[in-house]
């Protein structure tokens, strides 16, 4: 029945605008048709674009014209419905609950394409806040408080890679659930079980080669191109914040692609790592540069992310579970504003000024369209 149908998404246009009508059928399946009210958005691609004082182009509308309904069966037709006008260009004014992550997620591609700088940060504020609701309030306030920070500190840990499908720890999907830490991250099972040690940090350094740094890396090596954060403390050993392009980064907990002799310390490669060669000076087992559990954390990175957290106004800790000590303590040492990214986000992290939950990699986004 005509009166079944639902607004998905009405956005509007000095003197005019278009809707994108759903009705959702008997079988749970979506048509989708356009209305589109009283003015001409025909040639809106062209010459009716009248450049207004502000950067952003305001569509003007040129002559009514009638109804052009068509029907979609299916999401991807439906949004072709509009494409024929520069929809992210105009007034959003609402957004089904249920098709906000879909027009989200199209609206990222006509930016990603060939509307990106042509839509200012107040358009995109509108967009987010009617398409991600849960999140806009805090990553508006974020932004301000990034753009507003003299000195912003980062510290990562293992959730910022498993967007990049390398597997966090202590998540239900995590390394620690099926194997104890204490039996393949510790100094003992280097010493007393070297096979179980080997066989652990071999499948990690060969399942990195599969991985490459995730959107939320190379936002962050962004931000510190444009002077919008300072230094990068991380307890991730994968190296990915440096192959994002990240340069004042601490490791914390070491590096999986460094390997060193654990009797005489001299450095070695990979492959005689791979490989289970011993060590040439010695014939030591060799090991990865990574800080295992009882080790002391390497000085001069904890020394210098102490540094940094301490001088800094915004510290911003993302994708840890803060289980691991001492990186755990570095929030707790600046008198700054912290703010807490994390999938899973409970009471335990009160004392963050600003908690935001979520995927890194999505919410850094977001955040980076308004800064
Ligand atoms: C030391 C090896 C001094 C490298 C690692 C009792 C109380 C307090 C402390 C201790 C204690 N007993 C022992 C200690 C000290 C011990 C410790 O902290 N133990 C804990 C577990 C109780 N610490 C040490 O031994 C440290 N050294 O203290 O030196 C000293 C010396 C001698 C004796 C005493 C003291 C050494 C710590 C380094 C250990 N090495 N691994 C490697 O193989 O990688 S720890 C391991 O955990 C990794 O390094 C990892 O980086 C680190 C921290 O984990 P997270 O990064 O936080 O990862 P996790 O999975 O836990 O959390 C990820 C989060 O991300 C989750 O919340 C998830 O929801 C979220 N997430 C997932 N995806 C996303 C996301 N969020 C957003 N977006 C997503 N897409």
């Amino acid at each position: 029945m005509e009166n079944d149908w639902q607004t998905i998404l009405s956005l509007g246009a000095e003197g005019g605008s278009i809707t994108l009508l759903g009705k959702e059928q008997h079988s749970g399946e979506w048509v989708f048709k356009k209305a589109v009210n009283e003015m001409n958005f025909d040639d809106l691609e062209d010459e009716s674009f009248q450049p207004t004082k502000s950067t952003e182009k305001v569509c003007t509308l040129k002559s009514p014209i009638s109804n052009r309904g068509n029907e979609a069966t299916s999401w991807e037709k439906a949004i072709k419905l509009l494409d024929h006008y520069p929809w992210p260009m105009l007034n959003p004014r609402e957004v089904h609950p249920a098709f906000r992550k879909r027009v989200w997620s199209a609206l990222q591609k006509e930016v990603k394409g060939k509307y990106g700088d042509r839509i200012n940060s107040y358009r995109l504020k509108k967009w987010s806040s009617l398409c991600l609701p849960e999140y806009s309030p805090k990553v508006d306030t974020l932004s301000k408080w990034l753009q507003n920070s003299t000195h912003t500190t980062i510290l990562t840990g293992a959730g910022m890679s498993t967007e990049s499908n390398i597997p966090d720890f202590r998540s239900k999907e995590g390394w620690w659930n099926n194997i104890d830490p204490r039996t393949v991250a510790t100094t003992d099972a280097l010493r007393d079980d070297y096979d179980l040690f080997h066989e652990f940090y071999s499948m990690r350094i060969n399942g990195l080669k599969q991985c490459k740094p995730n959107i939320g890396h190379d936002i962050l090596a962004d931000w510190e191109q444009k002077g919008l954060i300072q230094a990068i403390a991380t307890q991730n050993v994968d190296g990915f914040h440096t192959l994002a392009g990240s340069k004042n980064i601490y490791e914390l907990h070491g590096s999986i692609h460094k390997f060193r002799c654990g009797n005489c310390a001299m450095s070695a490669e990979e492959e005689d790592f791979l490989s289970e060669s011993n060590c040439k000076y010695c014939g030591g087992k060799l090991r990865p540069g990574v800080v295992l559990f009882g080790e002391m954390l390497p000085e001069e990175s904890w020394r210098d992310s102490l540094t940094h957290i301490q001088k800094s106004d915004l510290v911003i800790v993302i994708g840890t579970s803060l289980e691991v000590y001492p990186a755990s303590q570095l929030p707790k040492m600046t008198n700054g504003k912290t703010v807490y990214i994390n999938a899973e986000v409970d009471t335990t992290h009160h004392n963050f000024d600003l908690m935001i939950e979520g995927k890194a990699g999505e919410i850094l986004k977001l955040v980076d369209e308004l800064v």
